[in-house]
């Protein structure tokens, strides 16, 4: 009661797993923080996904819960949980408040709670004693918002095993693009002679680094010293291919990640003033890596190559694209490599912890942030598992889900272990017959349906122009998926 007197939009969302990642969707696209509220007990453990995600990500996602007094916990009184420490392992800051404490006691706490709430998650738990409908406190708007992103000239040591490389890469993790744009300091280092490696959530161009995921060319470069700037990257191959190579991690919090067994050195820096002041004193070495991409074939037949191949060509230059977690990031990443998206795209996806829980949710809150066009491409167990994403009390945004329907979990197909093992129809990809109709209607989404290229063909443009939520669903077969995938190289 006390929140809705504030002078600020808010949506009320009815699964506190879903709401948690509007939050969160809000945050990543507009960079400024974003708040849950809600009631105690099990409502707020279900707020564990969102946090989890915005800890490894390093978004501002701020999650206020409502408790119960110590002395109610444990003796029998409803929703009433032990919620203290239900996210401690992945908050950057956290306040519990005493409703017998004085207001001036529980600002100081909220205070000391917010300081680190730029870059991750930060817990209130708020316990209430009754009577709770009575006498709301008025609430003042604080100053919840970011801090300038002006960079400041920042002294960075470059460690010697860096600063004498020969053959030194940089990989730009996932970026926000409220962090800054990465690209004239990566053109710069480039130039500088410097190998660089990035992936389409680094906010990159494709032309402006390599692509790590299939090729992996430039390891053949035999990188002498890494570093690594941003948050996330999920080519996995590179990741293994780079073991044992001499690591520099910059990030602004702990955990720095140490993801080739050899880190070396560790700075406490934000992304975009690190990252500037090493284009600037990273010592010039006189030779320039050319990218050097292989081609993949062209792709025939209905599969869900060519689906996101097509798909990557028709997305309009300025929109925001959300990646699904399993393999639409995973084809993004390819279709990147390839040069296939247009500039001005922002490309995002959560790949802090990589969960399939909400990722429907945190489209909707960021285009509900944004208001800008903004496309979620989904499998469909990724969209069905997320069902409570659209339950909301106002309308929704007009956010269009791209749901491929491969018939389930298509990344176990791709995986070896899976693939050979007899539990891969049961166990891994939950293979079904299923669609997402109902759930996409019951959740507000005007729904379409295509079963072939033509059909798909027929259906984009009024897809995307459709001024309501929409959810288009592509049915493709998950063998023929599988071939085109494995194939995409040539034999
Ligand atoms: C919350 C959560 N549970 C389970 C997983 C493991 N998982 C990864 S991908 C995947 C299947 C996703 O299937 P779908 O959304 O249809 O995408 P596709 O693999 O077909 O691209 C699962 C279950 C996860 N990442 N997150």
């Amino acid at each position: 009661m006390a929140f809705q007197e504030l002078p600020l939009r808010s949506q009320v969302v009815l699964d506190e797993r879903s709401a948690a990642h509007w939050a969160l969707g809000a945050a990543i696209a507009t960079g400024t923080p974003a708040f849950a509220v809600c009631t105690s007990g099990t409502a707020a453990l279900n707020y564990g996904p969102a946090v989890a995600e915005a800890f490894y990500q390093q978004v501002p996602l701020l999650v206020i819960t409502a408790d119960r007094p110590a002395a109610l916990i444990d003796n029998g009184h409803g929703q009433s949980i032990r919620q203290t420490r239900i996210f401690d392992d992945h908050l950057v800051g956290k306040g519990l408040l005493d409703c017998e404490a004085p207001l001036e006691w529980n600002a100081a706490v909220i205070d000391q709670a917010l300081e680190a709430l730029k870059y991750g998650p930060v817990h209130l738990n708020v316990p209430l004693a009754e009577p709770l409908y009575e006498a709301v406190a008025p609430l003042a708007a604080g100053s919840l918002g970011v801090q300038s992103s002006t960079v400041e000239p920042m002294p960075l040591e470059i460690p010697d095993f860096v600063r004498h490389a020969k053959r030194p890469l940089l990989v730009v993790g996932q970026w926000n693009p409220s962090w800054g744009d990465p690209e004239p300091a990566v053109r710069e280092l480039a130039r500088k002679g410097w190998m660089i490696a990035a992936e389409p959530l680094s906010q990159l161009p494709h032309d402006a680094a390599e692509h790590l995921e299939d090729t992996l060319p430039m390891l053949r470069a035999e990188p002498d010293a890494v570093v690594t700037l941003g948050g996330p990257w999920v080519a996995k191959k590179a990741k293994a291919a780079l073991a044992g190579t001499p690591h520099w991690a910059i990030g602004p919090r702990e955990p720095l990640p140490d993801m080739f067994g050899a880190l070396r050195a560790r700075t406490h820096a934000e992304h975009f003033a690190a990252l500037t002041a090493l284009a600037e004193l990273a010592p010039a070495l006189g030779q320039v890596f050319t990218q050097n991409q292989i081609t993949a074939k062209e792709v025939v037949g209905w599969s869900d190559l060519k689906l996101h191949s097509t798909i990557a060509k028709a997305i309009p230059a300025g929109w925001d694209v959300h990646w699904a977690n399993s393999t639409p990031v995973r084809y993004a990443n390819f279709l990147w490599g390839q040069g296939r998206f247009s500039r001005g795209i922002r490309h995002f996806s959560n790949r802090g912890a990589s969960g399939i829980d909400g990722m429907t949710s945190t489209a909707l809150g960021a285009m509900w942030a944004t208001q800008r066009p903004t496309l979620l491409v989904t499998g469909e167990l990724g969209f069905l598992y997320d069902g409570g994403a659209g339950i909301a009390y106002e309308a929704l945004p007009a956010l269009k889900v791209l749901v491929v329907n491969n018939q389930g979990g298509q990344i176990f197909q791709w995986l070896d272990g899976p693939r050979a093992s007899s539990q891969l129809e049961r166990h891994f990809a939950f293979r079904h017959a299923r669609s997402v109709r109902s759930s996409a209607e019951n959740q507000g989404f005007t729904y379409r349906s295509a079963r072939d290229e033509a059909e798909f063909r027929r259906d984009w443009e009024a897809f995307v122009n459709d001024s309501a939520a929409t959810v288009l669903e592509v049915y493709t077969d998950p063998d023929a998926s599988e071939t085109a995938w494995k194939g995409r190289f040539g034999a």
